[in-house]
């Protein structure tokens, strides 16, 4: 039985396949909407839709392969036409966090790099303030400790990411903290403050990034320009 947050998910994915075009070079996110969306887009491949993706993890390229969407990556792509992904809290300002599954790094290097981005999610995840969720930040593993001292000084009790009982690493080499910021009243000021620091290679704070945000609940899925 898919639960009804899965049901909101695969909503959301769907109404998104609306927005790709045939010929289209796609940034694909992470995480288990996007799983939906990489399914539905697989079944139209199969039914001889022309698109091509890059992958923001590992966990991701291997669910396109598994649908069978031809893949590519930046050596042959400059821009991509569209970035579908989900995220782990939108504000009203659709400023997101996103990271939760670990992959923010690459998630925000296929989004900065494509045309237009759309964020999928179920409706839960839409917040008046972000916060709520621990804040992703990814670090270069030499010296972290003295890097958590920098980010707690911000007011942040700051976790390392453990999956599985061993020590989180990236699909780049490098750890994850989890910061408890509460609330976030301004995270652009934030995630610039954090991005300052030696040995943060990049927050998940996802900033003036998003162009469209599908959200699914109960009465299907919406599209918020
Ligand atoms: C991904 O989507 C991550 O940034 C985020 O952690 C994840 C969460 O969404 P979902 O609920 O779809 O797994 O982009």
């Amino acid at each position: 039985m898919v639960e009804n947050q899965d049901l909101y998910k695969k909503a959301a994915a769907e109404k998104a396949v609306e927005y790709v075009e045939d010929g289209m070079v796609l940034g694909l996110g992470s995480g288990t909407t996007v799983y939906w969306l990489l399914k539905r887009l697989g079944a139209l491949v199969d039914q001889g839709l022309n698109i091509k993706g890059i992958p923001s993890s590992l966990r991701t390229e291997g669910w396109a392969k598994e649908f069978g969407i031809p893949l590519t990556d930046f050596s042959e792509v400059e821009q991509l036409d569209l970035a579908i992904d989900g995220a782990d809290e939108i504000d009203p300002d659709f400023q997101l966090t996103k990271g939760g599954g670990g992959s923010l790094v690459r998630e925000k290097l296929v989004n900065a790099h494509a045309k237009q981005v759309i964020i999928i999610a179920d409706q839960s995840k839409m917040v008046a303030c972000l916060g709520s969720f621990a804040l992703p930040v990814e670090i270069v593993q030499f010296a972290w400790q003295r890097t958590v001292d920098k980010i707690e000084a911000f007011g942040a009790k700051s976790v390392l990411r453990v999956r599985d009982g061993e020590v989180f690493v990236s699909n780049n080499g490098n750890y994850i903290l989890d910061c408890a910021f509460e609330s976030i009243e301004d995270p652009k000021v934030l995630h610039n403050e954090l991005k300052l620091l030696l040995g943060v290679v990049e927050t998940g704070l996802f900033i003036d990034m998003t162009d469209r945000v599908i959200l699914a609940g109960p009465g299907g899925a919406q599209v918020i320009n």
